[in-house]
């Protein structure tokens, strides 16, 4: 029976406090409004960014609300005036939607439209309302997805239309974790043939960018984190040395600068820890390093640094979500993950069904994953594993 025009009853991961654990819930979830389109959401990666709303770390989030921005799923209907997408097509969700009309969008260089949620939590639909609501309460979204739910709502510049044969547990990746990492290299560092390299925090993140350090030429690429755990795959993934911070007395930036004789050519911060991405600048060569900080602090800390460290020559500078301009260079990742020139497959750890969502977290928490899926039982998406 089509559920078009009408109202869908589903499970979804709802919080309702700071610091609470996910509770399943039948949720109801209203039918996309002009310009809107109604997704069954497939699959959803577990991000740190997530956890730093939960954990307070951001400035505001309003409750109760459905977290969740790392999404891939199948359109089941749209609202008047979409064209971009129709019922049935494969898309990816745009936690960095773009509007192409303000500033940030028109902007050759930049991603960060000033339509987009992210840090404001607002939690609402453009038009300042929500398709979501439980037991007659409304419920937020959140960063213009919400995909820990097995149906969403977004608004339509929040949509990326992909080539169906896409695995959808994989590509939920390009949502966000695995462009945020491999793009800042990319796109952001531009790293160099015959580079040094040195990556702190290995998680979803840091692994991706491990992966676009590789692709691209770097002789020299350092992991580095407190969990010796994630080193084998590290390395699987292109790392030539890992370090851990713990085991050494010494400041890790000198640890660094001895290893790459004098500094490494690039460093990226993929933790979101101040003190660590000044480490990371300091371990940069300091006449002509280039500082890349990826990881979201808790929004009250400061970076604390000499400002002779940049009067040296480095540079320092930050990404927001790789650089990309996720509706317009997305297809292009899948097509290059279609062509098996991107595994994305060797960044999940993990697939586990919506209702394990706090184990999910939990295994984030305590370092045991590179990625968890979390998947929504879509009988559609052959996929979807
Ligand atoms: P994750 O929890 O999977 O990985 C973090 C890694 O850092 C783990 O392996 C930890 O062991 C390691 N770590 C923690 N503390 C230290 C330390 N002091 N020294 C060395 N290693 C340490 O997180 P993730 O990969 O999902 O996210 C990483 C960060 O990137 C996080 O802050 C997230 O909010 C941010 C992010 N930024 C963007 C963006 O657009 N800039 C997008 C998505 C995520
Ligand atoms: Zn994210």
């Amino acid at each position: 029976m089509s559920t078009v025009g009408k109202v869908i009853k589903c499970k979804a991961a709802v919080t309702y406090g700071f610091k609470k654990p996910f509770v399943m819930e039948e949720i109801e979830v209203a039918p996309p409004k002009a310009r809107e389109v109604r997704v069954k959401v497939c699959a959803s990666g577990i991000c740190h960014t997530d956890d730093h709303a939960l954990s307070g770390g951001m400035a505001s989030l309003n409750f109760p609300v459905i977290l969740g921005h790392e999404g891939a799923g199948i359109v089941e209907s749209v609202g008047e005036g979409v064209f971009k997408v129709q019922p049935g097509d494969h898309v990816v969700l745009l936690c960095s939607p773009m509007c192409w009309q303000c500033k940030a969008c028109l902007h050759p260089e930049s991603n960060f439209c000033e339509k987009n949620d992210v840090g404001k939590n607002v939690g609402l639909m453009l038009d300042k309302t929500t398709r979501f609501s439980c037991k007659g309460k409304m419920i937020h979204n959140f960063m213009s997805t919400s995909t820990f739910t097995e149906y969403t709502v977004v608004d339509e510049f929040a949509i990326c239309r992909i080539d169906k044969a896409a695995p959808l547990d994989q590509v939920c990746l390009v949502g966000c974790g695995f462009s945020t990492g491999y793009g800042t290299v990319i796109n952001t560092a531009k790293v160099k043939p015959g580079s040094s390299c040195v990556v702190f925090g290995l998680g979803g993140i840091g692994m991706s960018a491990v992966m676009a350090c590789k692709v691209s030429g770097a002789k020299q690429i350092i992991g580095v984190d407190i969990n010796s755990t994630k080193f084998p795959k590290a390395k699987e993934l292109g790392c030539t040395e890992c370090v851990n911070s713990k085991d050494h007395s010494k400041p890790i930036h000198e640890v660094i600068t001895e290893m790459t004789d004098g500094g490494a050519d690039y460093g990226f911060e993929c933790i979101g820890n101040c003190e660590v991405m000044a480490s990371m600048i300091q371990s940069t060569n300091y006449a002509y390093g280039s500082a890349n900080i990826i990881g979201v602090p808790p929004f009250k800390d400061r970076i604390t640094m000499d400002a002779m460290w940049l009067l040296t020559g480095r540079k320092v500078q930050g990404a927001f979500l790789g650089d990309y301009k996720a509706s317009q260079q997305f297809p292009q990742i899948i097509d290059d993950v279609l062509a098996g020139k991107i595994n994305l497959d060797a960044l999940v750890s993990y697939r586990l069904p919506l209702d394990q969502v706090n184990e999910g977290f939990d295994l984030m928490r305590h370092g045991k994953t590179v990625r968890t899926v979390l998947l929504m039982g879509c009988e559609k998406s052959a996929s979807c594993k």
